[in-house]
């Protein structure tokens, strides 16, 4: 399988669902009464828990109204083509059911099931792409993984001992029991060159077509990973992604509130499409197993925009007119995707930048509503637009180009 093969769903897909689901979710942002500030799921390391008493919440994690298929349903209502979950987080918790551990969501809780595989069973079922996050480098439950220095001497670790004889044999497991794995999803701290690229090489050796992600580190991913919710300011070139989270959080805070609206998650996911990337926009599942409602409702919305207007979105590519000041601009061999986020009170629009000549141009809402355009100079103007938006988030102006 050559480099565009292996690559090929991956830039057709452009949106999947990223889920932070683990023990922290428990806790919920709380610990001994008090507001942890920050992500909810470095509550151990900001509040320096010890191993011994954090560990202590499995035995309470019991998610019984999670529902494999709802999630899922919930990731393709949204449009989104696939799936990446933490199997283990940096608190070492294993929501898989593993052998090198005992400390692992089958053994430990009184839950019992492995909701890993049944995610996998559904995704596979439903179309979705699955795939893990796995945290290779930090994990401050074993005595040898990274950042916990508050139980373990960090001078007594043995590294290389831990990714060779722990990591490598999880890897194993999550490669060999849930069927195909689109992505394995290594996060921040990265191992040294030899370490990482023993990590690539084993991976392929089990699933040859499964895709690593930027953060192994070393310039061996297949993609690279952007910054935590950045999104760069300028087209860039190569596969890309950004990863980012529907409120302030990845994993469930009690009281984080801060949603962000529907029409800000579509013009992020154009944002990003524009500029060449991939949108993998998290969710953090609660404790008893639920996706929070805000981020469901807001999610089928941007899952109905896409339902009209997905075509300007999936395959998509960035066009020769960079970033206008009027939204963003996507394109297909032939047809360029005029995003309208601010609406033109005038009803005209001037374009910059576009050579060749327009067939036609229509909304792609509703196909049989053209949009005059003439040409003023080096610009277009499309010279007839309606005096409201026919999208409130993202009305998108299809132009069908000559040759
Ligand atoms: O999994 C999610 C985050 O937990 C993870 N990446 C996404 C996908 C991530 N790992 N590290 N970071 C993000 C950066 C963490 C920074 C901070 Fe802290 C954590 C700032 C405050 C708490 C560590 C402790 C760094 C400064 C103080």
């Amino acid at each position: 399988m050559n480099r565009d093969e292996r690559m090929a769903w991956f830039r057709e897909a452009k949106f999947g669902m990223f889920i932070h689901w683990g023990l922290y979710a428990i806790p919920a942002g709380m610990w001994k009464g008090k507001m942890i500030p920050g992500i909810g799921e470095w509550i151990m390391h900001r509040a320096r828990i010890p191993v011994k008493e954090y560990e202590q919440l499995a035995k309470h994690f019991n998610p019984v109204k999670f529902n494999a298929e709802e999630w899922v349903q919930i990731a393709k209502d949204a449009g989104m083509k696939y799936m990446v979950i933490t199997a283990k987080h940096h608190d070492g918790f294993c929501m898989f059911d593993t052998k090198l551990t005992d400390y692992n969501i089958v053994k430990a809780t009184p839950f019992k099931r492995d909701p890993m595989k049944e995610l996998a069973e559904a995704c596979q079922k439903h179309g979705i792409k699955f795939g893990f996050y796995y945290s290779q480098t930090l994990d401050w439950h074993h005595p040898d993984g990274m950042g916990n220095d508050w139980d373990y001497d960090p001078a007594k670790k043995d590294f290389a001992k831990y990714i060779r004889e722990y990591v490598k044999p999880q890897l194993r497991e999550l490669l060999t029991n849930y069927g195909p794995i689109a992505i394995i999803w290594f996060d921040i701290g990265t191992p040294t060159p030899e370490l990482a690229r023993e990590l690539r090489e084993f991976v392929l050796s089990i699933q040859p077509q499964t895709l690593i992600n930027g953060r192994i580190g070393h310039g061996l991913g297949d993609y690279r990973e952007m910054g935590d919710n950045k999104i760069p300011d300028h087209v860039v070139e190569g596969d890309w992604e950004t990863p980012a989270t529907i409120n302030d959080t990845w994993g469930y805070k009690s009281y984080d509130h801060n949603w962000k609206d529907p029409g800000v998650l579509v013009q992020k996911l154009v944002d990003i499409v524009s500029k060449g990337g991939n949108y993998l926009l998290n969710v953090g599942p609660t404790a008893e197993g639920e996706i929070p409602q805000p981020s469901v409702e807001r999610l089928k919305k941007v899952g109905e925009w896409l339902r009209v207007n997905g075509e300007s979105i999936y395959g998509a590519k960035p066009s020769p007119i960079g970033i206008p000041t009027w939204g963003r601009c996507t394109a297909k061999e032939g047809k360029l995707y005029l995003h309208l986020f601010a609406w033109p009170w005038d009803g005209r629009l001037e374009v910059e930048g576009i050579k060749g000549e327009v067939k036609r141009a229509y909304f792609l809402a509703e196909p049989d509503r053209t949009v005059e355009v003439k040409k003023e100079g080096d610009k277009l103007v499309l010279t007839n637009l309606p005096p409201k938006p026919i999208d409130q988030y993202d009305t998108v102006v299809v132009l069908e180009m000559e040759g």
